[in-house]
């Protein structure tokens, strides 16, 4: 093949598959074919210089690292926005507009979550991209143009055509929650220094003169509009721009909508608050913008911040306070955990006045002591933190934090594994706080469901001494129950009602109850699964337990030591005593697993049920479901907009089949 057109293939393919992946979220090809396809390209490109152009996909990384930035003009002033944090605010901004606008109808407004990332300038020739530069004073900022071309999410060459022959495109360069976690776990175990927040990670990541650091961070971006453009009336709407972006391959935020009056934004805001925790990035609030850039341009602007725009920011997430004591918790597994006592103070929406400070080397890398002032955040549902110390304010007499040497709670020894960041208190189930926590995840939902048994009761059957391990919660009488506060007969015979109904279980709910260290849902689930009974579990060696699903090196010692221990037979043997006890788990016959030995490759979309419901279900008739097609495959299972999968299978003659079939199938065996 002429190597003009392979490059350009191959180029197109990587530019196809960096779509889906980083825009639709929907990876089409394993990694490995990725990485073949580009280290193809690069060789071709290095056979052939004289075609290498600077949009190539291999022209993303690589640059040599800079001394220092160069200053960068914006062909446009890159404006920042005013805030406001109520209903009353935003009613006003909205009086202020229609004021000035001499109108009394409403208007219509874009409202968008405002992302908590570094605002970043792109400038567009031709639809290349030409330079890329930091907001900076809002006139000139820093150039970030081989920075910028590492973010894989950003088209090097604008998708489709008729673009504006110079165009500048704003947006939030930002680090999303999985990549944030990533790079300080990175940190952590290499020493260095954790980033406080997602944007000061996209900052500091962004600001690297060397781009290949910046090209490991997972940096992404959302456009959210436009600054100079060379074709003045391209659009009359702000959405109409977005759309333009989006048309042009440019990752727009897609909670984005069109609302016909501030009542609109307000449930905008409402509804983007409330779904805060569940966003996979984090914002601070929300910006609401005229629609129609007629009406845009004859608000102008005041100072940096233009008229027609706001943001209506959230509840401030982190706040300053007094950390007053600090107090050790124990939990489950008996680890201690410093928590922080703090001066009360108003985070986002709610009064905090204790915080988590993780562990000893969190303290100590923070450097936090009692008397400091510190700041503390809450993010979502999660447990407040602190995060730093405010150092200026550090008093002469602040006092460094100690690990006991005691339990705070039974004052048994406390022993810290090498291998470990956490202490621990000895004593197992001797101590108070263990066994309350212990019986708490023994009643709870996914364990032996004990419904009605609340933490507050169970606290009080272990400070009255009435429980020692869970099987003693079978003992305690109606009148014990009932004599505890804030419980009357009713719910004491309730209480009793739910032990016995408890009784009747599962074995993987049953093994998920002891709270072996590090057995969740599913590996008690994998482990009932694989012995089917408990004496075979008890019995396996380290060889059998690592044999199983998911259970790894460290899971099966915590397993294997779970059981050696006398005290933890015993409980389950009285247990057992007691009446727990579940169904036998059948082996699989062959009549059930109609599908074994055949594996099976899932791909493109499915209508009548998702993918993964298509893959429990043949998986249950004991098929294998594996992602990516092989000589070994039996079935491609293609539904709607199959891509490379589809092809691959052809061209090995591998059978294909669609969903239709698929249903037809699974119906012989199952209910679909
Ligand atoms: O998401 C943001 N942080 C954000 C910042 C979104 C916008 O639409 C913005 C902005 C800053 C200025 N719009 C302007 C005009």
């Amino acid at each position: 093949m002429d190597a003009k057109i392979h490059i350009e293939q191959l180029r197109q393919q990587i530019n196809e598959f960096n779509r889906q992946y980083y825009l639709e979220d929907n990876p089409t090809v394993p990694d490995a074919e990725y990485d073949r396809l580009f280290r193809e390209l690069k060789q071709l490109e290095e056979e052939h210089p004289d075609l290498l152009v600077a949009d190539s996909p291999t022209q993303r990384v690589g640059a040599a690292p800079l001394e220092k930035f160069q200053q960068s003009k914006h062909l446009q002033a890159m404006l920042s926005l005013d805030n406001l944090f109520n209903f009353q605010d935003l009613q006003a901004f909205c009086k202020r507009i229609l004021d000035r606008l001499k109108q009394d109808i409403a208007i219509e407004f874009v409202c968008e979550p405002k992302m908590d990332g570094i605002a970043v300038n792109l400038l567009y020739e031709n639809g290349l991209l030409k330079t890329a530069a930091t907001r900076g004073d809002g006139a000139t900022g820093e150039d970030i143009t081989q920075n910028i071309k590492t973010i894989q999410a950003i088209p090097l060459k604008l998708q489709g055509k008729n673009h504006p022959q110079r165009i500048e495109i704003r947006g939030e360069v930002y680090i999303p929650l999985a990549g944030f976690d990533a790079i300080n776990k990175q940190a952590r175990e290499h020493g260095t220094k954790e980033f406080a927040n997602p944007r000061n990670a996209a900052a500091g990541s962004l600001r690297q003169l060397d781009s290949s650091i910046t090209a490991q961070r997972k940096l992404t971006i959302f456009t959210y509009g436009i600054g100079f453009c060379s074709d003045e009336n391209f659009a009359q709407t702000h959405a109409q721009i977005l759309d333009h972006l989006k048309s042009w391959g440019m990752p727009v935020c897609p909670e984005i909508k069109v609302e016909s009056d501030i009542n609109g934004c307000e449930t905008f805001y409402q509804n983007i608050l409330n779904k805060r925790a569940t966003l996979p990035y984090e914002i601070d609030g929300v910006v609401i913008k005229v629609n129609d850039l007629k009406l845009q341009q004859q608000l102008g602007f005041v100072a940096r911040a233009p008229r027609f725009a706001t943001a209506y920011k959230f509840p401030a997430q982190e706040e300053m306070t007094l950390l007053e004591d600090v107090e050790f918790q124990v939990g489950r597994t008996g680890a201690l955990t410093p928590v922080a006592r703090l001066q009360p103070v108003h985070v986002g929406g709610v009064t905090v006045s204790n915080a988590t400070l993780h562990n000893m080397d969190e303290i100590e890398r923070k450097d936090v002591r009692i008397g400091d002032t510190v700041i503390v955040r809450r993010a979502g549902d999660v447990i407040p933190e602190v995060v730093s110390v405010v150092m200026q304010k550090r008093p002469p007499n602040a006092k460094q934090i100690t690990m006991p040497a005691q339990c705070p709670v039974c004052q048994s020894e406390v022993f810290r594994a090498e291998s470990e960041a956490v202490t621990r208190c000895t004593a197992g189930l001797y101590c108070k706080a263990q066994r309350k926590e212990a019986l708490k995840h023994f009643a709870s939902r996914k364990a032996l469901d004990v419904d009605g048994l609340g933490d507050k009761i169970i606290e009080q059957a272990v400070d009255l001494d009435l429980v020692h391990d869970p099987a003693d919660l079978y003992a305690v009488t109606l009148q014990q129950w009932a004599g505890m506060d804030r419980m009357a007969e009713k719910s004491a015979q309730n209480v009793l009602d739910a032990l016995q109904a408890s009784k009747e279980t599962t074995l993987p709910r049953f093994l998920f109850s002891l709270g072996i260290r590090e057995v969740g849902e599913t590996t008690a689930h994998n482990l009932a699964q694989h012995f089917r009974n408990l004496d075979a579990l008890m019995q396996a060696d380290h060889d059998a337990l690592i044999a199983v699903d998911d259970v790894g090196v460290v899971v099966a010692e915590n397993i294997l030591h779970f059981f050696a221990e006398p005290h933890n037979r015993n409980v389950i043997d009285k247990l057992i005593a007691q009446g727990v006890h579940w169904p036998v788990i059948e082996a699989p016959s062959a009549e059930s697993q109609p599908l074994a030995g055949k594996n099976f490759v899932l791909t493109g979309t499915m209508s009548t049920m998702g993918r993964d419901e298509a893959k429990a279900k043949l998986i249950g008739l004991g098929a294998k479901v594996s992602g990516s097609v092989s000589k070994n495959t039996d079935y491609l299972v293609a539904g709607e907009k199959a891509g490379s999968k589809l092809k691959k299978a052809q061209e090995l003659g591998v059978k294909v089949i669609d969903e239709d079939a698929l249903v037809n199938l699974l119906s012989v065996y199952v209910s679909v």
